[in-house]
């Protein structure tokens, strides 16, 4: 990439994130999305930590602050008052928060956070005030989220971040379309609706909401969707990887730690209970997830044990985690990558495959390529050592700053879609553009 290019939109980039923070976190665009987002906030961390690392240790520490008592992390911090421009809002919840929850990127953000200002870190007691928690929220997605194969439920298509990929499709089928509460799409406002779910799909998810509500938002009342998925799965490993290199830096700087993990002493034998617990999660999305024919993993119905035949970006997030995948897996998921679905299809990398009969290239989840998922694999790539893959996903962030950092982008084209001066996207092309990690847990 050309230098001043770079420089420009390393520039453009930190504008825009400058533009979109409070004081106490960023929101992930101004118009669309005006409250703090659970998994926007880790991958602008990821993003901020080059430029302004104490506004990046701060992001996670307000999300954080917001973590409920039995461990979850919510999906949505409110800015309550601001309810007529997004829906559903806190009015809805009867919460200052979401009761949903969103993918666990947040303890792979704080390491990632930690090492690239390690001194500024221990200053603020960053790893000692995060980990405690962090590790409830990976019990809370053990406990009570563990589905029959013992990985993490989604209960809501919001849950995982891929609202309307294809994978949520025959269980959301299955949700009667009708919702009590009067539907508002301020969301339309900001992007087109051939861009953003249907209003038939919209009544579907207000009922899951409603259903997942007025149970309290407990976790052992089936409200008719729960789907495990490799995305969501992935991510919990290495994020569990992480809060073993976390347990790990705090017995070196302290020799142990007062709290632990299911109430072990906070010592080195902490670091062994989260690497125990990120290979049962491998072990299980190996042993369940798999579909040989795709050459990728698959979303499982928690319902009815059926495996959701379907190629989507989700099911090659999993290539974080290739050294310790079963024999043979990760040359596949590679193949696949490299395969007319994706990348030799077509410039950039889609959401759902190009040859799956649902890829549109316009919508949401189900086609445009979306920043964040370019950014997991080229953090994959390069922890490979596939410096031409980790270049031929870089090419996405070339798009960001002339497209005005979009949320995301047709995947033939590059053309921007959805809402522009989204954060994470500028996050992430920072991290692209900044980052000589090779690893996907770097030392400090
Ligand atoms: C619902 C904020 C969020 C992202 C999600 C993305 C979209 C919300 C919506 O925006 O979801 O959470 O209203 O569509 O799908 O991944 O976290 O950027």
């Amino acid at each position: 990439m050309h230098k001043d290019f770079e420089e420009d939109a390393v520039d453009a980039a930190a504008r825009v994130l400058e533009t979109n923070w409070t004081g106490r976190y960023t929101v992930p665009a101004t118009g669309l999305y005006p409250h703090q987002w659970s998994w926007d906030s880790a991958f602008v961390a990821i993003g901020t930590r080059h430029r302004t690392p104490g506004r990046a240790r701060a992001e996670l520490v307000t999300l954080l602050d917001a973590q409920w008592p039995d461990g979850r992390v919510p999906q949505i911090v409110y800015d309550v008052g601001r309810d007529d421009d997004y829906a559903p809002g806190a009015e809805f919840w009867r919460s200052a928060t979401s009761g949903l929850v969103q993918p666990p990127v947040h303890a792979w953000a704080a390491w990632l956070v930690h090492c690239s200002d390690p001194a500024g870190s221990a200053r603020e007691g960053f790893l000692a005030r995060l980990y405690p928690r962090l590790a409830r929220w990976h019990e809370y997605l053990h406990g009570p989220r563990a589905g029959a194969v013992g990985l993490p439920v989604t209960k809501h298509p919001w849950e995982t971040g891929t609202d309307n990929s294809p994978l949520w499709d025959a269980a959301l089928e299955r949700v009667p379309p009708e919702a009590r509460t009067a539907i508002r799409r301020p969301d339309l406002r900001h992007a087109g609706t051939g861009e953003r779910p249907g209003s038939r799909d919209y009544r579907r998810y207000y009922r899951l909401a409603e259903a997942y509500r007025d149970a309290g938002c407990a976790d052992d009342v089936p409200i008719g969707f729960a789907m495990v998925c490799p995305l969501f799965a992935s991510v919990l490993a290495v994020s569990e990887l992480a809060l073993a290199r976390m347990a790990g830096a705090l017995a070196d700087a302290g020799g142990g730690a007062p709290w632990g993990v299911n109430g072990s002493a906070g010592t080195g034998a902490d670091a062994g209970a989260h690497e125990t617990a990120a290979e049962r999660v491998i072990t299980a999305m190996d042993a369940h997830l798999w579909n040989d024919d795709l050459g990728l993993y698959v979303a499982l119905d928690d319902t009815t044990g059926e495996r959701v035949r379907r190629a989507t970006v989700n099911g090659l997030v999993p290539l974080l985690l290739a050294r310790s995948l079963a024999q043979g897996r990760t040359a596949r998921l590679l193949a696949t990558l490299a395969g007319p679905g994706f990348l030799g299809g077509g410039p950039f990398l889609p959401s759902t495959s190009r040859e799956d009969p649902t890829f549109d290239p316009a919508l949401y989840w189900r086609g445009p390529a979306w920043f964040n998922m370019s950014w997991l694999l080229l953090r994959a790539a390069r922890a490979l050592g596939r410096d031409d893959l980790a270049a031929r996903l870089g090419e996405h962030f070339t798009v960001a700053a002339p497209e005005g950092f979009p949320e995301y982008a047709d995947p033939d084209t590059g053309a921007g879609r959805g809402t522009r001066r989204f954060s994470w996207t500028a996050a992430l092309t920072l991290d692209a553009l900044l980052s000589n990690e090779s690893e996907v847990l770097p030392v400090p």
